[in-house]
């Protein structure tokens, strides 16, 4: 018989630890619950086996602690293919959430050990090659997203670029949406917007960024990667999510040499609920081992769901030394205006990118009243001055701070 409970166990250096929070169904315990998630989850079925093992014996996955409703579980090296993201989570984030013995199961945390981890790439291009890429040092990446989400053209989206670039913004990126519509085709839409960037670069030499949204199935992805790298781009955008990870692996593989900037679009289906689902902290993990060089993750004064304590974690998390993979910049994006940029900052960091769409093309006077405004934001928090009395001597950030007055007191 597989002991699938073995509360005397302590994870051998190789063994992958994750943690889970389980509220078992009506009338089963709690230790009946853990011992069918580390089943589920590794060799076991609902019966025994008349073709059981001593293999399967070795390789079973063992809940070895429970503290209230938090249950570690160990799974050893063995029963992962290295380098293989998806059959990770059929694994560990698979069956195990449908499971009937179970109201609601959540993924809360998982530790990789070393061997497991080096056995992925990590970022090609890491944070401080994009901060290297840009020239920009000691501030945040100062980004926007183009608004409206559908509906501009790839010559008006190029034109509002350059405008945008050149009043001082350092990164644009397409919305999450946008891929290649009837109205702004991918391939019309690349071309001027590098074109654009080019135009600023050589008038001011500044090496601006556009995040190209690539998403969609993976020979498309890598069709449009191609282009992106002809063309002299730096950055592509990948909706990493609803694209899967077997995409984001596909991509990073391809060693083009462009930055992954990484869009969590769906995240919250399944990161949201405190209870079930995966979380984000687990998602941040996943995609540096896959090889992203920048990660959404909240902006916690913004209009995402997200508080303080898990986007500095992951922030945290993302920008420390881990495997020896490289470092990934947080990006924070979501509801942000000049108004809530130092809060922003002063709770997340400036080893950050941060994007503003309504937030820039909002701004009463104009896109590049808006851009200006962001950057003074920036300023002022890095002059350690109170946005209000920077706002004196700095037009496009007063008319900013009266026109989002609001949104200021709700953030
Ligand atoms: C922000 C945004 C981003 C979300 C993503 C949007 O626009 O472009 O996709 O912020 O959220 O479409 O909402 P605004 P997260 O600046 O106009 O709000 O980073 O939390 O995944
Ligand atoms: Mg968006």
């Amino acid at each position: 018989m597989v002991e699938y409970l073995d509360l005397s166990h302590s994870p051998g250096k190789d063994e992958i630890v994750c943690e889970f929070i389980v509220r078992p169904a009506k009338g089963v315990s709690i230790r009946k619950a853990a011992e069918n998630v580390a089943l589920e989850s590794s060799t076991g079925t609902w019966t025994g086996l008349t073709t059981a093992n001593r293999r399967m014996e070795r390789i079973s996955a063992k809940a070895f602690s429970i503290s209230g409703r938090r249950v570690k579980v160990s799974y050893p090296f063995e029963l992962f293919e290295p380098g293989n993201i998806p059959q990770l989570l059929s694994s560990v984030a698979g069956n195990i959430f449908g499971m009937k013995i179970l109201d609601k199961l959540r993924l809360e945390d998982i530790e990789f050990p070393r061997r497991y981890a080096r056995s992925f790439p990590g970022p090609e291009v890491g944070m401080e090659d994009l901060r290297r890429i840009t020239g920009i040092r000691g501030r945040p990446v100062i980004g926007t997203i183009f608004k409206p989400k559908l509906g501009l053209s790839a010559r008006e989206q190029a034109g509002l670029a350059y405008r945008v670039y050149s009043a001082g913004l350092d990164y644009t990126k397409d919305d999450e949406n946008l891929t290649s519509m009837s109205f702004n085709r991918f391939e019309e839409r690349v071309s001027r917007m590098l074109d654009a960037a080019d135009r600023v670069r050589s008038e001011t030499g500044r090496q601006v960024v556009y995040a190209c949204n690539i998403t969609g199935p993976s020979h498309v992805m890598l069709k449009r990667a191609e282009m992106i790298k002809e063309l002299g781009g730096k950055c592509m955008m990948i909706d990493i999510l609803t694209c899967g990870w077997s995409g984001v692996q596909f991509m990073r593989e391809q060693k083009l040499g462009l930055a992954i900037h990484a869009h969590r679009a769906m995240h919250a289906a399944f990161t949201r609920d405190p209870e079930h689902g995966v979380s984000m902290k687990v998602i941040a993990k996943i995609a540096r081992l896959a090889g992203v060089t920048a990660l959404h993750t909240g902006t916690v004064v913004g209009k995402m769901h997200g508080g303080r304590k898990e986007v500095v974690e992951i922030d945290d998390f993302l920008r420390s030394r881990w495997h020896g993979l490289k470092r990934v910049f947080p990006i924070a994006s979501g509801g942000l205006h000049p108004g809530v940029i130092p809060k922003m900052l002063g709770m997340l960091g400036t080893d950050i990118i941060f994007t503003a769409g309504g937030g820039l093309w909002g701004h009463p006077h104009g896109p590049e009243a808006g851009a200006r405004a962001l950057r003074q934001a920036v300023d002022s928090f890095m002059e350690g001055i109170p946005l209000g009395e920077y706002a004196k001597t700095h037009r496009e950030l007063r008319d900013a701070l009266s026109h989002w007055k609001k949104r200021r007191a709700l953030a």
